[in-house]
């Protein structure tokens, strides 16, 4: 294994729960909005979850779950629309600080970058709501302590895809022997391990019974040194809480 040189997060379900409370009511919100009496309960949202990206899942939702809806000549156009509106209600309940982090993110990034290790985000997500969580849940200034955010519609095949992953590592000019992972889904982990990447996973609420072949260590959180982790899946070699040292350990280089 060569040194590791950069952590590469995923944000929805790692960096913070925002599924169920924040992009599902975010939907639920749009979809009012524009008249709709569609409403994707928590128990509903699970099963959207095996689709990822907000345009992606409405589409799945219409063929899978709402086939009787009357759709519009231009559907790609309608869904595009309907999720620009779920995109601005997402941020504004970032604004309003209703999303925090997961226990130990920000200590475990803070102690990355005093320790020089570089930093990347590699999601399905929008990029506008990774910078809206960064900057109110992070730090104002979090946006720039990551050298690359890949996100969205950048790469065309999203997660499961490994491509979001690669396309992060080119723009880092790094290889997988020297970066690792942070996933909190199948769909994550398996985009990630298709890149080759080592993958530590903490999983939630909606995604606790998946699968996660392949993964360095899976955990129900990231820890605190008052807030202990549970090891799902692993040896975390007594450690209670996931930090730089545990990390390097567990890249193996
Ligand atoms: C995140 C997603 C996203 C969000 C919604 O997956 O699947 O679709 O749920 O975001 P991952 P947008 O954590 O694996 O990246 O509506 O902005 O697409
Ligand atoms: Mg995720």
């Amino acid at each position: 294994m060569s040194t590791l040189k950069a952590l590469l997060f995923d944000v929805d379900g790692t960096l913070a729960d925002t599924e169920r409370d924040g992009h599902r009511v975010a939907f639920n919100r749009a979809f009012a909005e524009a008249g709709l009496d569609w409403d994707w309960s928590e128990e509903l949202y699970g099963k959207l979850l095996a689709v990822t990206g907000g345009k992606e899942r409405i589409r799945f939702y219409l063929d899978n779950f709402n086939t009787e809806f009357q759709r519009p000549a231009e559907l790609a156009e309608f869904i595009a629309g309907l999720h620009q509106s779920k995109t601005r209600h997402y941020v504004q309940m970032l604004s309003e600080g209703l999303i925090p982090l997961r226990p130990g993110v920000k200590r475990l990034i803070e102690e990355a970058r005093a320790a020089g290790m570089r930093l990347a985000v590699a999601t399905t997500t929008t990029p506008e709501n990774v910078s809206a969580l960064l900057e109110n849940a992070m730090d104002p200034e979090a946006m720039s302590w990551f050298e690359v955010i890949a996100a969205g519609d950048i790469v065309p095949a999203k997660k499961p895809a490994p491509d979001i992953y690669t396309w992060a590592m080119e723009q880092m000019q790094l290889t997988p022997a020297e970066c690792i992972a942070f996933e909190d889904s199948h769909n994550g982990i398996r985009s990630s391990r298709g890149a080759n990447l080592t993958t530590i996973v903490a999983v939630n609420g909606y995604t606790r019974d998946e699968v996660f072949d392949g993964a360095a260590i899976v955990l129900d959180h990231w820890g605190e040194p008052d807030q202990p982790f549970t090891v799902l899946a692993g040896d975390a070699a007594g450690a209670s809480y996931l930090d730089l040292a545990m990390v390097k350990r567990l890249h193996g280089g």
